[in-house]
């Protein structure tokens, strides 16, 4: 068998590390593991191969180069000659396909991955990135918000388009579809678009502001292009894209096609929670953002810092935000050190679960580079979908005036018919 653990080795800047957490399986060792998933994700398989040539060997062998007897993290450093730059799908067949099925394993976590240069320069990275949303937004320095069009599905196109109005012309600055509405056979994808841009016309009319919609293109690849084509007559800016459950060659292509849409890409994550939610056994949200922000997601959704409804450490979500948002690269206490080079900072998107009463702690904890998006939080309003945009907008205010949201719901009634229901 190769030889894989190298603890002397220093990993060059030109190889790509991938750190793991492994649980072996029951009398197997944390080393044996470890040689076991260093060879099954690059050159080797469960025995030796007559076929296996030491040029090969000294070629592309990986090198394990960190072991933690304490906590099973382990730490392995590949040559970049394992992998096709810019082909996110092989780079995650490699170190993340197989292992996780090995009998050698109990349980295995893909906690974070280091790209390197020649790798990174590859992919496109965002084509607007923080910069660029502020600059097409017209929002300097504030949180943006906004609004899932809900329930989530089941209204018609012109339902559909005045629920977006409402939110719009009550303050908010962005709507954006739900992540399962696509094309329903009672939501149809084009009259959608047509009856909801032709009303986000109307409140920017109305309201002299800039409102964004998000639509949902999410389908097979051809047909996002279809959508998004449909999205840019109308004078649309943005495309939302599920980016999992869709793909990572899909989602690479749309940001090539990018290059001539010209249209942010608000990246959802639907499907994450399938494998970022055990500590012992996935992909982490980290490894996930990471791969996004190389192919070129312009925002991405990456929780509430434990504030909302979904499932996520506030640690690890303010890493995350610090790792999408970091200009060149930082080095984190949990992450691996990545230089960004040209590669864009990503928008953080904070959604889940929030109501206008999550305002004040939600900036405290995630500050202003963020979306901050509320469904149920602004449709569930006792006074409907235009006075719970005004409640959201207004504990947006306070915040940024440091006034408390109790002090002043005082004089804004919406805030206070809100605090009144969901405090
Ligand atoms: C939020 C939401 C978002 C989740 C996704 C939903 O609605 O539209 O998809 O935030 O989670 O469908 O639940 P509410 P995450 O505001 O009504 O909760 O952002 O963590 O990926
Ligand atoms: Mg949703």
């Amino acid at each position: 068998m190769l030889n894989y653990i190298n603890l002397k080795h220093k990993p060059g800047e030109e190889e790509l590390i991938a750190e793991y957490r492994v649980t072996p399986k029951k009398g197997n060792t944390l080393k044996k593991a470890a040689e076991q998933i260093a060879a099954e994700s690059s050159i080797g398989t469960w025995t030796e191969l007559s076929t296996m040539k030491p040029v090969i060997a000294n070629k592309l062998k990986p090198s394990v180069f960190s072991i933690n007897n304490k906590t099973g993290v382990i730490k392995i450093a590949y040559s970049p000659e394992l992998f096709e730059p810019g082909n996110m799908p092989q780079i995650l067949s490699s170190i993340a396909g197989n292992i996780f099925g090995m009998k050698a394993v109990d349980k295995l976590k893909l906690i974070d991955i280091r790209f390197p240069k020649k790798i990174l320069k590859k992919f496109k990275g965002p084509k607007f990135g923080i910069r660029g949303i502020r600059r097409i937004t017209g929002i300097k320095n504030r949180p943006l918000i906004g609004t899932i069009v809900k329930p989530k599905v089941g209204l018609n196109p012109k339902q559909h388009a005045k629920v977006a109005y409402n939110a719009w012309v009550g303050g908010l600055d962005i709507v954006k579809d739900d992540e399962n509405l696509t094309n329903m056979s009672f939501n149809q994808f084009k009259k959608r678009m047509d009856e909801t841009f032709r009303l986000r016309d109307k409140a920017e009319e109305e309201t002299g502001q800039k409102k964004i919609y998000m639509p949902n293109i999410t389908a097979e690849t051809m047909e996002m292009k279809a959508r998004a084509d449909y999205i840019k007559e109308l004078g649309g800016e943005y495309m939302m894209i599920d980016i999992l459950t869709s793909g990572w060659a899909a989602l690479q292509t749309m940001r090539n096609l990018n290059e001539e849409l010209k249209l942010v890409i608000h990246a959802h994550r639907a499907m994450h929670g399938a494998f970022t939610r055990l500590h012992d056994h996935g992909i982490s949200m980290l490894t996930i953002a990471k791969c996004a922000r190389a192919i070129g997601v312009d925002q991405l959704h990456i929780g509430t810092a434990a504030i909302g409804k979904m499932h996520g450490s506030k640690s690890e979500e303010l890493e995350l935000e610090a790792e999408i948002e970091s200009t060149n690269f930082k080095h984190h206490h949990l992450a691996l050190t990545q230089d960004w080079h040209s590669i864009k900072p990503v928008l953080a998107v904070a959604s889940g679960g929030l109501s206008p009463l999550s305002t004040p702690r939600l900036i405290k904890t995630m500050g202003y580079d963020i979306v901050a998006q509320y469904g149920g939080g602004c449709h569930g309003h006792p006074d409907g979908t235009f006075a719970g945009a005004r409640a959201i907008k207004q504990s947006l205010d306070a915040t940024l005036k440091k006034i408390p949201l109790k002090t002043y719901a005082k004089t804004h009634k919406e805030l206070a018919r809100a605090i009144e229901k969901w405090s």
